[in-house]
C-alpha cells in the first residue's frame, strides 16, 4: 500500500537530512521534489499546490530553521499536513438513536459495493450490532446471488426480492429488520459503468423514502483521479456522508486517498485492503500519513492483534509470556494469531523501521508453515521443555515433519532467542506485551494513541520517530 508515493516522499525528504543546516533555498529545492512525488502519485493539481504552499510556509518559518534537527521538524510538518489533508479524523459510523440504522452503499460498477457491504456487515457485528444485508440491485439476478452467497459465508441474513422497485424493496427490508430485531440495515445498490440519470434517479428515490443515516460512496482507489471525479458527482447528487476506498492493497498510487477529502469535503471512513471479508480497516488520517512516510502504524497493529484473539485468553497469555514461561505451544499460538491478522507483508509494514530492517524483502509464509509442522511433530513434553530435545529427538521430529534434524535445531534456537527477547521486553515494557494484551491494556493503548497524536512515539522512548 502506498509503496511508490512512500518511496518517493522518503527520497524527497532525505534531501533535507543530507544538509547540516537548512536554508530557505534548500527547503524550496526539497519542496520541489515533494511536489513531484505528489503529482506522480496522481494527487489532484490544486491539492498539491495548496499542500506545498502550507508546508513551505511552515518550514520556512524562523522556528524550524533554528531547531536542532530541522530535517526532523520538516518530516513532522509534512506528516501533520498529510493528516490534515485527509482529515479531520472520521467519527466512525453514525447510528440512529432509535430504530434500525440504514447504511446505503453507492458507487460505480465493480468498485466493490457488494463485497464492502459484506465486510461492513461483519464489522458492525464485531461491534455488537445485528446487521441485515439488502439486495437493492434488481437489474442483475447475479447481483442478488452474489450477496446471498456472501450472507451465507458470513452467516448474516440477506433480504432480497427478485423484482420490483428498489426503493420499495428497501422500505420492506427496513420493516423486516424492525420485525426481526436487526439494528443495522446495509443496502447494496446497483452500479453503472458511468453516472447516468436513471441510476441517480433510482438512488435518489431510495434516499428520499428511507433517509439513510449513512450514504457511503464505494470508490476504487486504483482508478485514481477518476475515483475523485466520480466522488464529486455522487456527492453533488446525493450529499454523501462519507467514502470507502477499496483495493488499497493493489498498486493504487495514493492520489485518490490524498485528494478525495479536499475535493468533496467528505471523510474517508474505511478502506478495503484485500478481497477477503475481513480485509476492511477504519481510515485514520494520522495513521495513514504515518504509513505513507514509512513510520509504521503500531496502533492499527495492536488493534488487529486484539481483534484476532480472544481477550481473556490473550491476557492470560500475555502474563505467561512476560513471566518468561513461554513455551513452544505459545509460540505456535502466536504464529496462528498472526496468520489470522492478515498477510505478513502488511503486518511488517506497520512496524516502524521494519521495512528498512528487512530491506524490503518479504518474509516467506512457507517458512511459517514449516515451523508449524515442526512444532506439531513434537510431544507435549518437548514443547514444554525444549531443552530435552537431543539429537535423536531432533531426527525423529525432523522426519515427522518432513525436515532434517538441522531445521529442528534452528527452530529450537530461534525459539530460545525469542524467549530471551521476551524477557528483555518485559523489563522494558515492550511491544510484544502490548500486542497480545487484553482488556486491562486498553488504557495503555489509549495513552499510546494520545502520545502519537502529539508526535511522540513512546515505544521508542524518544521524540518523533522518523529519522530521515
Ligand atoms: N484486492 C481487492 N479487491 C477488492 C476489494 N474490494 C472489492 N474487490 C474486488 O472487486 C471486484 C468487484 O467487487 P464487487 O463487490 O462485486 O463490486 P460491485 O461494486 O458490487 O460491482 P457491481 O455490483 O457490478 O456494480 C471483486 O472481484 C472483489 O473481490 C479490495 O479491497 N481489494
Ligand atoms: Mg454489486
Amino acid at each position: 500500500m502506498f509503496e511508490s508515493i512512500s518511496d518517493r516522499l522518503k527520497a524527497a525528504l532525505s534531501v533535507f537530512s543530507k544538509r547540516g543546516r537548512l536554508t530557505e533555498q534548500n527547503i524550496r529545492d526539497g519542496m520541489r521534489e515533494i511536489r513531484k512525488a505528489l503529482l506522480e502519485a496522481d494527487v489532484q493539481f490544486d491539492v498539491v499546490r495548496a499542500f506545498i504552499q502550507e508546508v513551505t510556509d511552515k518550514a520556512v518559518g524562523e522556528e524550524v530553521l533554528q531547531t536542532v534537527q530541522p530535517a526532523q521538524m520538516i518530516v513532522k510538518i509534512v506528516h501533520d499536513e498529510l493528516t490534515r489533508l485527509m482529515g479531520p479524523a472520521s467519527e466512525g459510523l453514525a447510528f440512529a438513536p432509535t430504530g434500525p440504522t440504514v447504511i446505503m452503499m453507492v458507487g460505480l460498477q465493480g468498485s466493490g459495493k457488494t463485497t464492502t457491504a459484506g465486510k461492513l456487515a461483519g464489522y458492525v457485528r464485531r461491534k455488537g450490532r445485528a446487521p441485515l444485508l439488502v439486495a437493492a440491485d434488481v437489474q442483475r439476478p447475479a447481483a442478488i446471488d452474489q450477496l446471498e452467497t456472501l450472507g451465507r459465508e458470513l452467516d448474516i441474513p440477506v433480504y432480497a426480492e427478485r423484482s420490483g422497485r428498489p426503493a420499495r424493496i428497501c422500505q420492506r427490508a427496513v420493516a423486516e429488520a424492525e420485525k426481526t430485531g436487526r439494528n443495522v440495515v446495509i443496502l447494496d445498490t446497483a452500479g453503472r459503468l458511468h453516472i447516468d440519470e436513471a441510476l441517480m434517479a433510482e438512488l435518489g428515490d431510495i434516499r428520499a423514502r428511507i433517509t439513510p443515516q449513512e450514504i457511503l460512496l464505494v470508490a476504487d482507489a486504483m482508478t485514481g483521479q477518476d475515483a475523485v471525479v466520480s466522488a464529486r458527482e455522487f456527492n453533488e447528487r446525493l450529499d454523501l456522508s462519507g467514502v470507502i476506498l477499496t483495493k488499497m492493497d493493489g498498486d493504487a498510487r495514493g492520489g485518490a486517498a490524498l485528494s478525495i477529502k479536499r475535493v468533496t469535503g467528505k471523510p474517508i471512513k474505511f478502506m478495503g485492503v484485500g478481497e477477503r471479508l475481513d480485509r476492511l480497516e477504519e481510515f485514520h488520517p494520522d495513521r495513514v500519513a504515518g504509513r505513507i512516510l514509512g513510520m509504521g502504524d503500531i496502533v492499527t497493529l495492536v488493534e488487529k492483534a486484539q481483534e484476532s484473539q480472544d481477550q481473556e485468553e490473550a491476557r492470560a497469555k500475555a502474563e505467561k509470556l512476560l513471566a518468561g514461561s513461554f513455551t513452544l505451544d505459545d509460540f505456535l499460538d502466536q504464529m496462528q494469531a498472526m496468520k489470522r491478522m492478515g498477510p505478513l507483508k502488511d503486518l511488517m509494514a506497520m512496524i516502524p523501521g521494519m521495512k528498512e530492517l528487512t530491506q524490503g524483502e518479504e518474509l516467506d509464509p512457507a517458512e511459517f508453515t514449516r515451523m508449524e509442522a515442526i512444532i506439531r511433530s513434537m510431544t507435549p513434553e518437548e514443547r514444554l521443555r525444549p531443552d530435552i530435545i537431543d539429537h535423536s529427538r531432533r531426527r525423529r521430529i525432523g522426519r515427522g515433519s518432513g525436515n532434517d534434524a538441522r531445521a529442528v535445531r534452528d527452530l529450537v534456537n530461534q525459539f530460545g532467542q525469542a524467549r530471551k527477547l521476551m524477557k528483555q521486553l518485559k523489563s522494558s515494557g515492550g511491544l510484544v506485551g502490548r500486542m497480545v494484551a487484553g482488556k486491562h491494556e486498553k488504557r495503555k493503548l489509549k495513552q499510546l494513541k494520545r502520545a502519537r497524536r502529539m508526535g511522540i512515539d513512546p515505544l521508542r522512548g524518544r521524540g518523533f520517530p522518523f529519522n530521515p
